[in-house]
């Protein structure tokens, strides 16, 4: 019996949000999902029975993406594929991924509803990872579809208990060719829908942005390795202390990203000592760089006049350091003619929007260089997210929904 919702837009929106959001969901009412976990497993379990239960046909592939297909009736073979990622932070926000993956069940199955079957098939889609929150690779459901990672790729990364990627995909029964291949050469075009995790659309009062293109990032791992020792009896002359060579690095390069004002950031979010113990002096200290800039030159002649001055510092102090730069990726521009599009539909409709690059990183980054490629915002309250404040009201998710339907009714039907 095909799937039928008299239930208004925004009842449903909000209903599905908060269903998904329950799942993972922290004490302080924020959700973490991270790639292989308890969670993640639970919530993709239930999202292919939610687009089952939606009218959509949904089957994994075999690196855990879940997709959602609605077969067209004339051009079957190449797909209009729409979503986003199901992964979290830890402790994020439950619209974070989850709103571009919603939005598309919601969209594509309420366009069956109104006008049956599209011409072209679409295709919605969870993405297994996005956020490189547990392993230090990140778009590994993207990744793999689009070619940009092997399976071979799992066996060389490691989380925080020292698990590879590859065990943790094994241990659910991914990886192991019982589901198709996650690598696609069908996709005609891929949308994403997300929130902005900004907070320019709600400061200017608009609803709604298409992505002109994604900034380039550069995500480093460095380790430093001095000598651990006693606190009381070891002189300050001479200590090999890493967590104070550290403290250099991190306040210089944070100091220097604060004075170039032309929108390179740079964020120190996690840091590790060793032994991390009040009395001994810090042997070891590993923390991680985050540097982003829409021009890649910018951003590659700011982390080499960094990482040198790191490299002086480490010889200053008499600590080992080791760079391991595991993201590094260019800007990506959105496909320009999909997006010129989505703009004449939002100013046809009336929505108050704006182009904008986006500072976050997304999926779309990575089909943005595989294929036609396009992305759209709707606002975060107070700019919010990778937090459990995050927020967006009701009427800006509708929107996203709304836009998202004009777009593939107009793509596909
Ligand atoms: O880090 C990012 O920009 C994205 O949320 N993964
Ligand atoms: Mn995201
Ligand atoms: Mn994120």
């Amino acid at each position: 019996m095909a799937f039928r919702t008299s239930a208004p837009l925004k009842e449903e929106i909000a209903e599905r949000i908060n269903w998904l959001g329950l799942i993972g969901r922290t004490e302080n009412d924020g959700v973490t999902r991270l790639l292989y976990s308890e969670s993640w497993m639970e919530a993709q379990s239930a999202i292919k029975k939610k687009m089952e239960e939606m009218g959509l046909s949904a089957r994994f592939d075999d690196v855990g993406n879940v997709f959602g297909r609605v077969e067209g009736t004339e051009e079957r073979d190449r797909v209009i594929l729409t979503g986003s990622h199901i992964d979290t932070v830890v402790d994020g926000g439950k619209y974070d991924g989850a709103f571009g993956v919603l939005a598309a069940m919601i969209a594509v199955s309420r366009l069956q509803q109104e006008y049956g079957a599209p011409k072209k098939t679409i295709e919605t889609v969870a993405l297994c990872e996005e956020e490189g929150s547990r392993f230090h690779l990140a778009f590994w459901g993207s990744g793999s579809i689009t070619g940009r990672y092997q399976l071979s790729d799992a066996s060389k990364v490691t989380d925080g208990q020292d698990v590879t990627l590859e065990d943790a995909m094994h241990q659910l029964g991914f990886g192991q060719g019982a589901y198709p291949l996650a690598r696609r050469e069908d996709i005609a075009c891929f949308l994403e829908t997300h929130i902005e995790q900004g907070q320019i659309l709600e400061h200017e009062h608009l609803a709604w942005a298409p992505v002109s293109h994604i900034v380039g990032m550069k995500r480093m791992i460095i380790r430093l390795s001095g000598e651990s020792n006693h606190a009381g009896t070891t002189p300050m002359a001479g200590r090999r202390d890493a967590l104070y060579a550290a403290s250099q690095m991190i306040s210089d390069v944070v100091g220097h990203a604060k004075m170039q004002n032309n929108g390179l950031v740079a964020t120190v979010g996690q840091i590790s000592i060793q032994p991390n113990v009040g009395n001994v002096i810090p042997g070891a200290c590993t923390f991680a760089l985050d540097v982003r800039h829409h021009e890649y030159d910018v951003l590659h002649d700011f982390c080499t006049k960094e990482l040198e001055n790191f490299r002086l510092i480490a010889e200053k102090e008499a600590v080992a350091l080791d760079i391991k730069t595991w993201l590094d990726d260019a800007p990506v521009k959105m496909d320009p003619v999909m997006t010129q599009r989505h703009v004449d539909l939002a100013r046809k409709a009336g929505i108050p929007f704006k182009k904008m690059v986006s500072g976050a990183g997304h999926d779309s980054q990575i089909f943005g260089v595989y294929c036609p490629t396009a992305m759209m915002f709707v606002p975060s309250h107070d700019g919010i997210s990778h937090s459990p404040k995050e927020f967006t009201k009701i009427e800006d998710l509708a929107t996203g929904v709304r836009m998202l339907m004009k777009i593939l009714h107009e793509m596909a039907y």
